[in-house]
C-alpha cells in the first residue's frame, strides 16, 4: 500500500510539472504513463511558427514505444513510417522486429491548415515500454512559411529549462496499470 501511494504521488508531481508549458509549444496533455500499457499520446498544439499556419505535424516513436497508431482526423492526412525498430518486441506470443517509426498528419488543403492564433490537438496511441524513465517525443512542426523543429532533449533528467525547443515529454512512471495492452 505504501509504494502504491508513493506511486500515486510521484504520477501527479509529473502530471503537474508537465502541464506547466501546456500554452506553448507541441506538448504532450498527459505527461505520465503507466509502463507497458495503452497510452493514448495527445499532442497540443498552441501556435505555429512565428504568425504562420501549422500545415503539418510529423512525430518521431521514441524506442520502445511499440505498436504505434495515429488516430484519422479531419481534413488531415495521416501517414505512418514502418521499418526496422531499434529493439524488437512481442505482443500475443509474435515477435516483431518490424514497427511503426514514425507518424505525420499533413493539412488537405490550406483552408484545413490550423491557423497560429488556434490550438488543435492530434492523437496516435501505441503501448508504452517495461522499463520506466522519460520518453521523449520529436515532433517537427511544419508550417505555410518555415518549420519548428521540437527535438531537444537535456543530456539527463526531464527539465526542459533553457531548451528552446524542447521534444515532448511522456514520464513512463513504475506502476501497475489498471487495463491491459492495446487491441
Ligand atoms: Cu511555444
Amino acid at each position: 500500500m505504501h509504494l502504491f501511494k508513493n506511486s500515486l504521488v510521484l504520477l501527479i508531481s509529473a502530471l503537474s510539472l508537465a502541464s506547466i508549458p501546456a500554452q506553448s509549444h507541441v506538448v504532450l496533455q498527459d505527461g505520465a504513463a503507466a509502463a507497458n500499457s495503452s497510452y493514448r499520446a495527445t499532442f497540443r498544439v498552441g501556435h505555429g511558427c512565428d504568425a504562420e499556419s501549422t500545415t503539418g505535424i510529423r512525430v518521431t516513436i521514441p524506442a520502445g514505444f511499440n505498436g504505434a497508431q495515429p488516430m484519422p482526423k479531419s481534413g488531415w492526412t495521416a501517414r505512418t513510417v514502418i521499418g526496422t525498430l531499434p529493439v524488437p518486441y512481442e505482443s500475443h506470443g509474435k515477435k516483431y522486429t518490424e514497427g511503426v517509426l514514425e507518424i505525420s498528419w499533413t493539412a488537405n488543403s490550406a483552408e484545413n491548415a490550423l491557423p497560429h492564433a488556434y490550438y488543435d490537438e492530434f492523437v496516435l496511441r501505441g503501448t508504452t515500454p517495461a522499463k520506466p524513465g522519460p520518453l521523449w517525443f520529436k515532433v517537427v512542426q511544419s508550417c505555410a512559411k518555415g518549420s519548428n523543429d521540437w527535438v531537444e532533449v537535456p543530456a539527463s533528467g526531464t527539465s526542459t529549462k533553457g531548451l528552446k525547443m524542447p521534444a515532448a515529454l511522456l514520464e513512463v512512471l513504475d506502476v501497475q496499470a489498471a487495463g491491459g495492452h492495446a487491441h
